[in-house]
């Protein structure tokens, strides 16, 4: 098998696919909570300001039981719950998130789409580490996703895109829903319309008033008709009301960076407890490359303090890393560089970039421009 984006994309139409989707739990709200002790617990939302300006991005589940939504107006929402805290948004903070789920997800399979900064569809059919139950890697990867982002996610499980998607937000938060192949034609049949993902807030009530309130209804309608009275997008709800979607699992990057890393529940205070730590994360590091059959030329080491200022360190190499005993000796020259002998660290990570792959991938790239200049 090879590193290439498509490389496990060769399971027929025809076959039962094993698509997870993932989303993370009130996303923006909990970093904040995660980040901030003092917001736990508490009615929260980021975005907006208390003063009545702008909208809610996203709410906490504690607010959530006030009414307190997103794109909520942040004046209704105060109104809502006068004791709500407002968060600003600290997106280079998600977007760190974002690259830490996504590197786990490649731990699994390379067929990634991420649709937003929290939420993703994995095709796991054929996964790197021949798991035959995409539900135990869905397990695997909610745990992995706790261990280093301390946050949780929600799982959906099935068949295909659009049952997955809707699965993941049946048992919010913290949810894990299968739909298996023999219960997705029964599952669909009682879902409320305004629950099909694709189907939005003013299709579903203009398809309410036709008398279409779930997936059974829906079902009634000929895909002729659907089409005439939605336009092309009714071929796609003839299918989902059947439970069907061959939309394949389409990965719209490429793979830039292997990495592992680890927040600690108590700071590491010392340098032969960071050395330990280390260690540790060039194991699951070498172990990384060694599923991927890819190494890189560039180790970046991430430190993160205890007051989460957040520092990287990084050195090229003439050739790729293989050896954990490298990995490890460049680490440690790279730790010299940082503070961690004066300030304790919470987080620590090592990564590899500058990939094989991605230098093949460039290389076959510059061929192809070359041997089209040359034709020319
Ligand atoms: N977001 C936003 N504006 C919106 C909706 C969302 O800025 N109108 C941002 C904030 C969310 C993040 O995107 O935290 C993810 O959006 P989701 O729709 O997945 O919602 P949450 O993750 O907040 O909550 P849930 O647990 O329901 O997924
Ligand atoms: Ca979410
Ligand atoms: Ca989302």
């Amino acid at each position: 098998m090879t590193d290439s984006p498509a490389s496990n994309s060769t399971t027929p139409v025809s076959a039962i696919r094993k698509i997870i989707h993932l989303d993370m739990d009130a996303f923006f709200a909990s970093v904040e909570q995660r980040d901030n002790p003092a917001y736990r617990g508490k009615p929260l939302v980021v975005g907006g300001t208390p003063d009545n300006r702008g909208v809610v991005a996203a709410a906490s589940y504690e607010a959530r039981k006030f009414g307190v939504h997103s794109a909520m107006p942040a004046r209704t929402a105060i109104q809502r719950c006068p004791q709500l805290i407002f968060a600003r948004p600290r997106f280079d903070v998600y977007r760190q998130v974002s690259e830490t789920i996504r590197e786990i997800f490649f731990q699994y399979t390379d067929l990634v789409e991420p649709l937003s900064l929290d939420e993703a569809y994995l095709d796991v059919t054929s996964n790197k580490k021949g798991l035959p139950s995409a539900t135990l890697i869905a397990k695997e990867i909610k745990a992995l996703i706790v261990q280093e982002t301390q946050l949780t996610a929600s799982a959906g499980i099935s068949i295909n895109k659009f049952l997955a998607k809707t699965a993941s937000g049946i048992n919010k938060p913290n949810g894990l829903t299968l739909i298996p192949p023999d219960k997705a034609e029964s599952f669909v049949e009682t879902l409320p319309i305004e629950d099909f993902y694709g189907i939005g807030k003013v299709t579903a009530s203009k398809m309410r008033e036709l008398g279409v309130h779930n997936g059974a209804h829906l079902k009634q309608w000929t895909e002729a008709d659907l089409c005439r009275t939605f336009g092309k997008v009714g071929s796609y709800y003839f299918q989902i009301a059947r439970g069907r979607d061959d939309r394949q699992v389409t990965p719209n990057r490429i793979r830039k960076s292997i990495g592992a890393e680890e927040s600690y529940a108590e700071d590491l205070n010392s340098r032969q407890s960071i050395i330990e730590a280390l260690g540790e994360i060039a194991e699951t590091l070498i172990e990384r490359i060694a599923s991927n059959k890819s190494s890189g030329r560039t180790l970046t080491l991430k430190v993160k303090y205890a007051d989460y200022q957040q520092v990287t360190r990084s050195r090229t190499s003439t050739e790729s890393f293989t050896e954990i005993g490298n990995i490890i000796n460049v680490a440690l020259e790279l730790l010299d560089t940082t503070e961690v002998a004066s300030r304790n660290a919470r987080l620590l990570g090592l990564a590899l970039s500058n990939l094989d792959c991605e230098r093949e991938h460039e290389k076959a790239q510059e061929e192809y421009v070359q041997l089209t200049l040359s034709l020319a």
